[in-house]
């Protein structure tokens, strides 16, 4: 099976005494306390973490910030340079990394091993994006003047991670962040912070090799204190979270009570149109993926389907047919489709989600349960189910992390799109269509409202080349590729006068 042991050793986390982590520095206060790490696939503790105190948190923010200062004047180019290296450590470490996300989270090792190839895409988009900080030129209304605008860096940033991607989503925004001029601490979810453990070891390696100081990329194991504590304070200009809507909600109006910056990627309630010109065959592929892939707890996650009249009993037809072929068990194992979830609380939400949607008035073509006996001993195994739904159902509009799949039905192609954009969450969103007009209208400014909207494609797995986020209670934010970077710096607008006289903008006349 696995040789976690070994693979832990490799990943160099044998010797687990300490909270945070600085970089060649690890530490952690004598009142800290202990948490468990189960695996959801087996049952079995992998390890005990400390969890950081208020203290401990002090004193990386401290270094953090005296690392910001020397950091910021090293060459963008040269900071490239060290997180290429990154990268390059990444690909090192693929297959360990791969499977230690993969038995702590519980996703299935092709997505575990994915995750970290989006972690080494977004080194390599950084280091390209490092030699294109670019601002704007302008024209002066004033004579022998120059304006010019540049980008510098922030500061410290937060970074507030989910489990659900527990390495992946840190990568988007530290490659980026560091490129920009920035340092880093980052608070991975308090339910995956082995993987963490390890990323830091294998950054810290690059960084020791490069003589990077201490602070520019730092690790705390902590809760939602942890969380608050950031959220709250005023030497951390830029909080990126990643989670759910009520987290995000929570870090938003801390971090602008104090004028701060917040980058937040919350949760989705992402739907699939499959129109009468659908290809069902890519559509059932787009759709079985989506719903069960990581067993239902990305953000882009397929909740919702919206079939055409035409065409849904023979495409629900088809759905019930791919899900009795869906094996599900050690993720690890790479015959199976689909893991167990994170951990028996959320067994525990799955079910009641389950129970909310009968009660109010959903219909189970696929029935839902959780699975015992052999193989699934850890309690945190489920079935993928289908519900035939209305839109407006309460549990419709919210997001269950699970394998939940809800059908809904429709006749028109606006209709479709309402419903589509009718919940509160906007992240991702999909058409299957062979007809243009449909496609350009889901599209266009009257279609999709979503931050990713998508043709012929399922709602997950985004490429880490585009922008990256949602609106409405997704939060706004946006990450990874394209201009993500923007969020990371401060613009600065110069104008420089090379006459031998001082006009005033606007013609203002001021004599002395
Ligand atoms: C998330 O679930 O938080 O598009 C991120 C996807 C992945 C990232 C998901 N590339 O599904």
């Amino acid at each position: 099976n696995i040789h976690i042991t070994s693979i832990l050793d490799r990943l160099k986390i044998n010797d687990l005494n300490d909270a945070f982590s600085i970089g060649s520095a690890w530490g952690s206060s004598n009142d800290t306390t202990v948490r468990k790490i189960n695996s959801p696939v087996d049952g079995r503790l992998i390890a005990s973490v400390k969890m950081a105190t208020a203290a401990d948190y002090d004193h990386v923010v401290k270094t953090a910030q005296q690392a910001f200062a020397q950091w910021r004047s090293v060459p963008a180019p040269k900071r490239g340079e060290i997180v290429r290296q990154v990268g390059d450590a990444l690909r090192k470490y693929k297959d360990d990394l791969g499977r230690l996300v993969s038995y702590e989270m519980g996703k299935s090792l092709q997505e575990g091993w994915g995750e970290v190839q989006e972690m080494i895409d977004i080194c390599d988009f950084a280091v390209g994006q490092s030699r294109q900080l670019y601002g704007l030129t302008m024209h002066s209304e004033r004579p022998q003047h120059r304006m010019y605008e540049q980008y510098h860096p922030l500061g410290v940033v937060g970074i507030i991670s989910a489990f659900n991607f527990p390495v992946a989503v840190w990568s988007w925004n530290a490659a980026l962040a560091w490129i920009c001029g920035n340092v880093c601490i980052w608070k991975p979810s308090e339910k995956t912070p082995l993987t963490a453990i390890a990323c830091q070891h294998i950054v810290q390696e690059v960084f020791k090799a490069n003589n990077i100081p201490d602070g520019v990329s730092n690790l705390i194991i902590g809760d939602r204190e942890v969380g608050e504590l950031m959220a709250n304070d005023a030497r951390v200009p830029l909080v990126s979270a990643t989670g759910s809507t009520r987290m995000g909600k929570a870090v938003a109006t801390a971090v602008a009570g104090r004028l701060g910056r917040s980058l937040l990627e919350l949760g989705g309630n992402n739907a699939i149109i499959i129109t009468e010109d659908a290809d069902l065959d890519m559509a059932l592929i787009g759709a079985v993926f989506g719903a069960v892939g990581t067993a239902g707890q990305r953000c882009t996650t397929t909740r919702r389907l919206i079939i055409h009249e035409s065409v849904y009993e023979s495409f629900k037809q088809k759905l019930v047919k791919a899900y009795g072929q869906i094996r599900i068990g050690n993720p690890l194992d790479e015959h199976m489709h689909m893991g167990p979830l994170i951990d028996t609380d959320a067994v525990k939400l799955y079910l009641q989600s389950i129970e909310q949607c009968k009660q109010q008035g959903g219909n189970f073509v696929v029935e839902g349960g959780q699975l015992s006996g052999d193989g699934y001993e850890s309690g945190c195994y489920v079935k993928p189910c289908i519900a035939e739904v209305e839109n407006h159902f309460e549990i419709v509009q919210h997001e269950t992390f699970a394998p939940i799949l809800y059908l809904i039905k429709y006749k028109t192609l606006d209709e479709a799109i309402s419903l589509q954009n009718g919940v509160p969450q906007g992240l991702s969103s999909a058409i299957m269509t062979n007809n243009l007009r449909q496609a350009e209208q889901f599209l266009s400014a009257a279609g999709s409202d979503c931050g990713i909207a998508n043709v012929n494609i399922g709602t997950s797995g985004a490429e880490i080349g585009g922008a990256f986020g949602g609106e409405k209670e997704t939060g706004g934010g946006r990450e990874s590729g394209s201009d993500a970077w923007k969020a990371y710096m401060r613009r600065q607008t110069n104008t420089i006068n090379y006459s031998t006289t001082l006009p005033l903008a606007q013609g203002i006349k001021f004599d002395l």
